[in-house]
C-alpha cells in the first residue's frame, strides 16, 4: 500500500471510531437515561431511528468509497468518456422500495410508542393521579398543588403514582416550555392556554431541568427540578406544608425570594451579592408591605418600557405573607 491509501483508511479508522465516543453516555447526543415510562418511549423511539440511521450511513459510505476505488479513472485519458449506463429496473425498484419500508418502520414504529408517550397511564391503584399545575412566569416555576400549598422552582412528588401536570403561563407573561428530561419531553407553558403532560417515577432523587423556550434575559436562571419521595414523605410534606403557609410560612418566603426576587434583584443584606437585573433592594424597601404588595402585584413600568412584570398578580394572600414571614425574620436578624 502506498502512502495515500494508507492515509485514506487512517482518516476512515478514525471516523469510524468517532460515533462510539459521541454516543457515550450523557455527554454524547443520547437523551439522558429516563425515569419516567413517556420519556423511556421517547427514549426507545430515538435509538431505534438512531440505529437506522447508523445502518443506512455505513451502508451509504461503504459504497461510495467501493465505487470510488472500484470506477476510478485509472489510466484513461482525462477527456475520454466513462462506460454510459442505461436503466436497471431492479436497482431503481430497490431503491424506491428501500427508503419506503424504512420511513414505514419508523413511522409504525413511533405510532405504537406514542399514546404511551402522550397519555397518562390510566391510574386507579394507588389513590389516582395527583394533579399539579405548573406556571411558568419570568423567571420561575410555581407549582399549586391540589390542597392549595404552593412551591418555587422545585416540584415535589411522590415516588410510584402518576403525577399529571397542567402547564401555563399567565396572560401577561410570555411562553416558556417545562422539560425535565429524565421525565418526558418538552411541554410549552402558554399564556392563556393549558397544556397537559405527566410522569411517573418509581426511584426517589432530585431530577433536574431547564425552562426550554427562551423567554426573556433571565431565562437562563429558570431552572428547575422535581424532588421525588416517597410516598409517605410526600404526604408528610404535602399536609405540612399546606397547613404551615395557611398563615404565612418562612420556608415558602424563602422559595419566593430566591426564587422570584433575588434572581433579578441580589441577595438580602448588604454584604450579599447584587442581582444581574434590577436594582438591590434595601431593607428599608422590603420591611415596607404597602410598597412591596404594590410592586409585586402591579410590576414596575416606565413610560414604552416594562421595567419589571407583576410576579405575583396571582399569587395568593398566603404567597405574599410568607414573603414577608421570611423578609421579617431575614432583616431582623442583620438589624
Ligand atoms: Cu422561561
Amino acid at each position: 500500500m502506498g502512502p495515500r491509501p494508507l492515509l485514506i483508511l487512517g482518516t476512515l479508522v478514525a471516523l469510524l471510531a468517532s460515533p462510539a465516543a459521541a454516543l457515550a453516555g450523557n455527554g454524547g447526543f443520547g437523551p439522558q437515561s429516563p425515569a419516567s415510562p413517556n420519556a423511556e418511549g421517547i427514549a426507545t423511539s430515538f435509538w431505534f431511528i438512531t440505529a437506522l440511521v447508523l445502518g443506512i450511513f455505513l451502508i451509504v459510505e461503504t459504497l461510495l468509497v467501493v465505487f470510488v476505488v472500484r470506477f476510478r479513472r485509472r489510466r484513461r485519458p482525462r477527456t475520454a468518456d466513462g462506460p454510459q449506463i442505461h436503466g436497471s429496473n431492479r436497482l431503481e425498484l430497490a431503491w424506491t422500495a428501500g427508503p419506503v419500508v424504512v420511513l414505514f418502520a419508523i413511522a409504525v414504529f413511533v405510532f405504537v410508542k406514542l399514546p404511551g408517550i402522550a397519555n397518562a397511564p390510566d391510574a386507579t391503584a394507588s389513590g389516582g393521579a395527583l394533579e399539579i399545575e405548573v406556571v411558568g412566569q419570568q423567571f420561575f416555576w410555581e407549582f399549586r398543588y391540589p390542597n392549595g400549598a404552593v412551591s418555587i422552582d422545585t416540584l415535589r412528588a411522590p415516588a410510584g403514582r402518576t403525577v399529571e401536570l397542567s402547564v401555563t403561563a399567565p396572560d401577561w407573561d410570555v411562553i416558556h416550555s417545562w422539560w425535565i428530561p429524565r421525565l418526558g419531553g418538552k411541554i410549552d407553558a402558554i399564556p392563556g392556554r393549558v397544556n397537559t403532560t405527566w410522569f411517573e417515577v418509581e426511584e426517589p432523587g432530585y431530577y433536574p431541568g431547564q425552562c426550554a423556550e427562551l423567554c426573556g434575559l433571565f431565562h437562563a436562571k429558570m431552572l428547575m427540578g422535581v424532588e421525588v419521595m416517597s410516598a409517605g414523605e410526600f404526604d408528610e410534606w404535602l399536609t405540612a406544608a399546606g397547613e404551615a403557609q395557611r398563615d404565612g410560612d418562612p420556608a415558602l418566603g424563602q422559595e419566593l425570594w430566591e426564587g422570584v426576587c433575588a434572581k433579578c434583584h441580589g441577595a438580602l443584606g448588604p454584604d450579599g451579592a447584587a442581582g444581574g437585573y434590577g436594582p438591590k433592594l434595601a431593607a428599608t424597601t422590603l420591611a415596607d408591605v404597602n410598597t412591596l404588595e404594590n410592586v409585586i402585584r402591579n410590576g414596575r413600568a416606565l413610560p414604552g418600557r416594562k421595567v419589571m412584570p407583576p410576579v405575583g398578580r396571582d399569587w395568593t394572600d398566603q404567597q405574599l405573607e410568607s414573603l414577608y414571614a421570611y423578609l421579617e425574620d431575614e432583616l431582623g436578624d442583620q438589624s
